[in-house]
């Protein structure tokens, strides 16, 4: 009676150890030559263990999840023709994948074949096959495996005909009509807005909304569903800097503005777009604006609603001259008479409801930037110096930030900035 053959790890170039994903045989499964046994994978490569001769397989010798290198034995069968030489174990590594079919990544050069038209594609097998892993990564991007034409042995369907076929359907695919920034029919689900008749519950008036209401509005509800915002809180001590700001003010001469908590809030979110100039960008047709500039805005609430006044060159200005241009931008902007020019080329937005009250607010971002900061009333609180309590004025801050732009780490650096030179305006002249 023949006996069983050991099938062993053929060269596998510097790969060592490297962990069976799947076995692709069981005791009695009938092989060709070069049909494949297991698969093994590293973090760089998918490699198959063919088989050298044609049989049929009677007992494996590994496991799921066992790190095979070059020679170990995988499994014994009986060879169809007891012939043949049995094959060698490989000890000295013969030509590098000569008998490996290993299946590099994206990252390595890809030998695969690439079906060359669309009409390849639409030729379809109703068994696919192929790897777990590779049936792993059709799940991932949702393509039928059935639809995809394979290039290995048998037309087995390799990882690189997965991701061929993923970027000929993406090449294919018609432009969206819509920014990634705005999903189409983001709302065709919802149920209409309820409009009952409030006057049967009682007495009411009917008001038109302004024009700056009905336009923020749909600023305002644009930018929140569309941007995925994150809030950030903070506080900052603003004990000196408030001793600073009154010793300001007092003084004639800066054409009788009185520089406010706003005109620090400006500058230190200026330092810190200057440290973090991730928050100083656009998106713009998929890709990233980064600004050289520093033109701040401002929330102004006026008897007609919300606007945001543009200070230009922020990094050019101190104290002073920006708060008399705040205020100047203020009155016009109760007036009604911004310009555009005024209420255009922000790179980030300040809202200060310092003046007005609460304790803090999730501002939204004023789109097209990414990032806004909040500021609420200044309050003493008692702060612990490590031997007493001592009353400080501490100013807390909150920062809005776009989630496609920056993340919680960067966020929490820039507000954590800004909040240092709130509590330190010496560094506003760095
Ligand atoms: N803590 C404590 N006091 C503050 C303060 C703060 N964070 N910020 C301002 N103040 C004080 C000012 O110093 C001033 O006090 P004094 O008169 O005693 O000196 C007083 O509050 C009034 O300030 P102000 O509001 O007139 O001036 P400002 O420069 O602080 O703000 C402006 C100007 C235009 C930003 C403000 O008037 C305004 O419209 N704020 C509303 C913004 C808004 O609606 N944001 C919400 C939008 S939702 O995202």
């Amino acid at each position: 009676m023949t006996e069983p053959v050991d099938i062993h790890v053929p060269d596998i170039g510097d790969f060592k150890q490297i962990p069976v994903i799947s076995i692709l045989v069981a005791p009695g499964t009938t092989v060709a030559e070069g049909d494949p046994l297991v698969e093994l994978e590293s973090d760089k490569a998918t490699m198959e263990v063919p088989s050298p001769v044609a049989g049929t397989v009677h007992t494996i010798h590994v496991k799921m999840g066992d790190r095979l290198s070059q020679g170990d034995c995988v499994l014994s069968l009986l060879m169809a023709d007891s012939s043949r030489t049995p094959p060698p174990t490989p000890t000295s590594p013969p030509a590098r994948r000569a008998q490996a079919n290993v299946t590099p990544n994206a990252d390595q050069a890809p030998p695969f074949a690439q079906p060359s038209t669309a009409a390849a594609e639409n030729q379809t097998s109703a068994i696919a096959y192929a790897s777990p892993s590779v049936r792993q990564l059709a799940r991932e991007l949702d393509i039928d495996l059935t639809s995809v034409l394979g290039s290995g042995d048998h037309s087995r369907i390799l990882r690189d005909d997965v991701l061929a076929f993923a970027k000929r359907a993406i090449a294919r695919a018609p432009i969206p009509t819509s920014t990634p920034h705005q999903p189409p029919n983001a709302f065709a689900d919802l149920p209409p807005w309820p409009e009952p008749d409030h006057s049967k519950f009682g007495p009411v008036d009917m008001r038109e909304l302004s024009r700056i209401q009905k336009l923020s509005a749909a600023n305002l509800a644009r930018n929140w569903v569309t941007i995925p915002h994150v809030t950030n809180f903070d506080k900052a001590d603003v004990t000196e800097t408030e001793q600073f700001r009154k010793l300001l003010n007092p003084k004639p001469g800066h054409d009788g503005v009185k520089v406010t908590m706003l005109a620090f809030l400006i500058k230190a979110s200026v330092s810190a777009l200057k440290a973090f100039p991730r928050f100083n960008v656009s998106f713009a047709g998929g890709r990233l604006v980064e600004k050289h500039y520093y033109n701040i805005g401002f929330a102004a609430d006026t008897a007609d609603g919300l606007v945001v006044a543009v200070i230009p060159d922020c990094d050019r200005k101190g104290v002073v001259e920006i708060a008399i241009e705040a205020r100047r931008l203020a009155e016009k902007a109760r007036a009604g008479k911004l310009a555009p020019r005024d209420m255009s080329g922000g790179c980030f937005t300040v809202s200060s409801l310092g003046g007005i009250g609460g304790t803090g607010f999730t501002p939204i971002i004023n789109a097209p930037e990414v990032a806004i900061l909040g500021a609420a009333p200044a309050e003493i609180a008692p702060v612990w110096t490590g031997e007493q309590f001592m009353p400080r004025l501490i100013l807390p801050l909150s920062l809005s930030w776009d989630h496609r732009a920056v993340d919680g780490a960067m966020a929490a650096r820039f507000l954590g900035h800004i909040a240092s030179c709130l509590e330190d305006a010496r560094k506003l002249m760095l």
